[in-house]
C-alpha cells in the first residue's frame, strides 16, 4: 500500500553499521557478509531512504593513509549523489580498537584522550566534508568496571574539556555541525557515565556552548534501565534538545538488542511516534538497530523495510488516534478547565496566590472521581491492533 511506501520526506535514515551488522556476538561468529557503504546506499535508496549516517571507520578504515581516505570519499559521495542520499549524521568510533579499551574522553591517560580528541577532529572533517549536520557523540567506553580506577568526578570533567575541544574546532573551522549526546547505562562497560538522557541533559549545560548540543536518545538505551522512553524524549523536546534520534526495539531488563523498530512493545513504539509527529519534530527519523541473526542477505532488507514500514503505519494510526472524536472527547474532558484554575498557576502573584489560596476545592469529591483511563487505553490499544 501506497501509505507505507517511505518517501525521502519521512527522513528515515540507517547506520552503515547497522544492514552491516553480520550477526558476530559474544558467543558466535559472524553469519552474513558486510553490506559495503556502496551496497548499502543502492539498497537503501531503492527502499525510500533518505540517508545513511556512519562513524568515521565505516567508510574510511582505520589506517587508511590520506590518498586512500581521499579515494574512499570521492567514490562515496559519488554513490550519494547518484541515489540522491543524504549524510545527516556523522560520528566516530571510540570504542573498537584496544587503545579505547578504559575509555576515550574518561581515560586516566591524557595521551590517550588527546587520540580520541585527534580521531574525532577527523572524523568530524569527513563528516562536514559529506554535509552532515549532526555529529554524534556515543561514549561507547566511557565507563568502569572497577570503581576504585577512576575519580568519577574527574572522568566528567575530561569529558567536558574533551567536548569543549570539540566544539572550539568546529567554531574555528566554522563548521555548521550541532552535537547530539546519546547516554546509555551499560555495555559494553559495567557501568557508564552520564547514563541517561535527563544526565546528558543537565550535563549540556556546563558545555562552553550549550546551544549546540543535544541529545541523541536511544529505545534501547532507556529501556535497559527500565526507564520509560517516551518520557526521556519529551524532556528533550521540552528543552529544545532533541537533535536526533535511535530508533530501534528491545526488551526491558535486558542487553542491548538493537531489534527493528516496532518489534517489541508496540503500544510505546506508537507514543512514541505520537510524541514525534504531534512535536512536530524535523530531524532524522534514524534507526539504529540490526536484523536478527538468523537473517541471510535478504533478511536484512527486509529487516530495514520493516522499520520504516511499522513507522509509517504507526503514523497512521496516530492520525486515527488524533482524528477520533470518541479518544477525543475523553481527552478534553481530562482537562476541561471551566474556571480558568490553570490560568491562575501560570506565574506567582499576589492576586494569583489570593485566588489560588481562596479556592475552595471539595477533597473528597474529587478525590472520588473516576478518569475512565480503561476505556482511553482499551480504544487506544484497538487503533494499535487495527479494528479502530
Ligand atoms: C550502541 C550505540 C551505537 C551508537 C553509534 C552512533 O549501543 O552500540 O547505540 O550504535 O548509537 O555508535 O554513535
Ligand atoms: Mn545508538
Ligand atoms: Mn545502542
Amino acid at each position: 500500500m501506497s501509505l507505507y511506501q517511505p518517501k525521502k520526506s519521512d527522513r528515515f535514515t540507517f547506520g552503515l553499521w547497522t544492514v552491516a551488522n553480520r550477526g558476530r556476538d559474544p558467543f558466535g561468529e559472524a553469519v552474513r557478509e558486510a553490506v559495503t557503504p556502496i551496497r548499502a546506499v543502492q539498497e537503501l535508496s531503492k527502499l525510500g531512504a533518505y540517508g545513511v549516517n556512519l562513524h568515521d571507520n565505516d567508510l574510511v578504515p582505520i589506517d587508511a593513509a590520506p590518498s586512500e581516505r581521499t579515494r574512499i570519499i570521492t567514490e562515496f559521495k559519488k554513490v550519494l549523489a547518484d541515489h540522491d542520499m543524504k549524510v545527516p549524521m556523522a560520528t566516530t568510533n571510540l570504542f573498537y580498537d584496544p587503545i579505547f579499551k578504559d575509555g576515550a574522553f574518561t581515560s586516566n591517560d591524557a595521551k590517550i584522550r588527546a587520540y580520541a580528541v585527534q580521531k574525532a577532529m577527523r572524523g568530524i572533517d569527513v563528516g562536514v566534508e559529506l554535509n552532515a549536520e549532526i555529529y554524534v557523540f556515543w561514549g561507547g567506553r566511557e565507563g568502569t568496571e572497577v570503581e576504585s580506577s577512576k575519580n568519577p568526578v574527574e572522568a566528567l570533567k575530561w569529558m567536558r574539556e574533551c567536548l569543549n575541544f570539540l566544539i572550539g574546532y568546529c567554531k574555528d573551522n566554522r563548521y555548521p555541525l550541532k552535537f547530539a549526546l546519546e547516554a546509555k547505562p551499560n555495555e559494553p562497560r559495567g557501568d557508564l557515565y552520564l547514563s541517561t538522557t535527563g544526565a546528558m541533559l543537565a550535563f549540556i549545560e556546563t558545555l562552553d556552548d550549550p546551544a549546540m548540543v543535544g541529545v541523541n536518545p536511544e529505545v534501547a538505551h532507556e529501556t535497559m534501565a527500565g526507564l520509560n522512553f517516551v518520557h526521556a524524549v519529551a524532556q528533550a523536546i521540552d528543552r529544545g534538545k532533541l537533535f536526533h534520534i535511535d530508533l530501534n526495539g528491545q526488551k526491558m531488563s535486558r542487553f542491548d538488542q538493537d531489534l527493528r523498530f516496532g518489534s517489541e512493545d508496540i503500544k510505546t513504539a506508537f507514543m512514541l511516534v505520537k510524541l514525534l509527529e504531534d512535536s512536530g519534530y524535523q530531524g532524522s527519523r534514524h534507526f539504529d538497530a540490526h536484523p536478527y541473526r538468523t537473517e541471510d542477505d535478504a533478511g536484512v532488507w527486509d529487516f530495514a523495510a520493516g522499520c520504516m514500514r511499522t513507522y509509517l503505519i504507526l503514523k497512521e494510526k496516530v492520525h486515527r488516534f488524533n482524528q477520533d472524536e470518541e479518544i477525543q472527547a475523553i481527552l478534553r474532558n481530562l482537562t476541561a478547565d471551566p474556571e480558568k484554575i490553570g490560568s491562575s498557576l501560570h506565574a506567582y502573584s499576589k492576586a494569583n496566590a489570593t485566588r489560588v489560596g481562596g479556592l475552595a476545592i471539595d477533597r473528597i469529591a474529587t478525590g472520588k472521581r473516576g478518569y475512565g483511563y480503561e476505556k482511553l487505553d482499551q480504544l487506544t490499544m484497538e487503533i494499535i491492533m487495527g479494528v479502530r
